[in-house]
């Protein structure tokens, strides 16, 4: 792509003086429809994995990947020559940063607890693991052996039987030994080399050496996003972790931040697709003009120079009236990443209503938080942090809740269900409840 210098500068609006619509207009994000070609042909792909397992793998790794290995799994012998081709340095990394994941991650699972809720009435949540979960690793612009620890860390966390990870086989048909050396970091011997649509189909549904998952996760291309999507809601298909879009961030600097550091972690999100989308929001326009210059400095060194460009070029930057402005404009925008490049930044934690993964102050770029700070980088996009949050331990297990009765506690709360079983209409209902009242004033009365 062949773009003039000047293509780096985001888009620029005042906000203050924008109409209703072009506020909206301006908060838009990139229009994302799955493309009816794209859905067809994942269906089609489901179908053939459903009914021929591992001979429509075969078939699919050839058409794809151009490679078709005789077993998908990940053997021994690869695994331990995937530990010897990385560097020491690496391994290194891994490892650091497995165990702060699994420090942030283990210190925030959902406790058990136990309440009576009235006199012998036993109220309690316990927690179990989801059997079989399913983890997609992707390989294709980028092998991502972070994504491997964001979702191997919590799974293993959560104790569940039996995880299973796929990731697209490289064109000798081995798997990225980065990736490899972190599935084993967390436990999980069973990695297929099969990507793509026809990996999720293989979790979702089964074949003949790939075990089916009751959930599935991690990110993927719009291939394997489209077939999730899908499988969730089909019959005897799997649940999924959430809806995936294009990655993004959004930066709230003040006249204090730095603009080499803003346009760096902007361009940190820009360089990961076409398709990702980064807003800056200032109140100082001389702070926007210097991250446009930045912008274009770095992006001369940039080896995907051309994505970064893609994305900027649908990005924006906007002069707000105030930072009290800029916090309302990032919570209703609701970004997956949101940077406070704020002399207060902790102050302004308080206003944040919705954003995916926080980075406060000037020294917490957002890629610290996508390798080893040690929160968790699968995070909602697409607004969806609005009502929801990141992938956690909690996305790998299942919360139940126990009640225990005695006959005290039975007489103390019947005759409320009683109530209100009559007001409902539900004969049976009540006389579940009745029935054993009556019963407990027999036995008092007999003694
Ligand atoms: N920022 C990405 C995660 C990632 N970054 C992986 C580097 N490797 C999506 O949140
Ligand atoms: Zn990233």
């Amino acid at each position: 792509m062949n773009l003039p210098a000047t293509a780096a500068a985001m888009q620029r609006y005042q906000w203050g003086a924008l109409s209703a619509d072009a506020r909206a207009q301006a908060l838009r994000r990139p229009a994302q429809e799955t493309r009816q070609a794209t859905a067809d042909a994942v269906a089609a792909i489901l179908a053939e994995v459903r009914a021929d397992g591992d001979a429509a793998l075969r078939r699919f790794g050839q058409r794809f990947d151009g490679v078709a290995p005789e077993s998908f799994a990940v053997g021994q012998a690869e695994f331990e020559a995937a530990d010897a081709a990385l560097s020491a340095q690496l391994r290194a990394a891994i490892d650091e940063a497995a165990r702060r994941i699994e420090r942030f991650h283990a210190a925030g699972m959902t406790p058990a607890y136990a309440l009576d809720t009235a006199e012998g009435v036993r109220c309690e949540r316990v927690l179990r693991p989801i059997p079989r979960v399913g983890l997609y690793v992707p390989a294709g612009s980028a092998p991502l052996p972070s994504t491997a620890l964001m979702l191997g860390v919590p799974a293993r966390l959560a104790g569940c039987r039996e995880v299973v990870l796929c990731t697209p086989p490289r064109k000798d048909g081995s798997a990225d030994p980065a990736v490899l050396y972190a599935a084993r970091r967390c436990g999980i011997g069973k990695v297929y080399k099969v990507g793509g649509a026809q990996a999720i189909a293989a979790m979702a549904f089964g074949s003949d050496s790939i075990g089916k998952c009751d959930k599935l996760f991690g990110p993927g291309n719009a291939y394997v996003t489209e077939a999730k999507r899908q499988v969730a809601l089909l019959e005897g298909g799997a649940a999924i972790d959430m809806p995936a879009g294009p990655s993004e961030v959004l930066v709230i600097a003040d006249a204090g931040a730095r603009a080499d550091f803003v346009a760096a972690d902007l361009l940190s999100q820009a360089e990961h697709g076409a398709d990702s989308q980064v807003i800056l929001l200032s109140d100082d326009a001389a702070l926007l003009d210097a991250v446009d210059v930045e912008l274009e400095r770095q992006l001369a060194r940039l080896s995907r120079a051309d994505t970064a460009r893609a994305a900027l070029a649908k990005s924006r930057s906007i002069q707000v009236d105030s930072i009290a402005s800029a916090m309302q404009v990032s919570n209703r925008y609701a970004p997956e990443h949101l940077i406070l490049a704020l002399r207060d930044a902790r102050a302004w934690l308080a206003q944040v209503e919705a954003a995916g993964s926080v980075f406060l102050g000037d020294w917490a770029p957002e890629a610290l938080g996508d390798y080893c700070s040690g929160t968790n980088h699968v995070l909602p996009t697409s607004g969806a942090a609005r009502y929801a949050g990141g992938l956690n331990v909690a996305s790998f297990q299942v919360a139940i809740t126990v009640q225990e009765v005695q006959p005290r506690g039975l007489q103390e709360i019947g005759p409320c269900a009683v109530v209100l079983a009559q007001a409902e209409g539900l004969d049976a209902h009540r006389e579940a409840v009745a029935l054993r009242l009556a019963a407990l004033a027999e036995a008092e009365a007999a003694t």
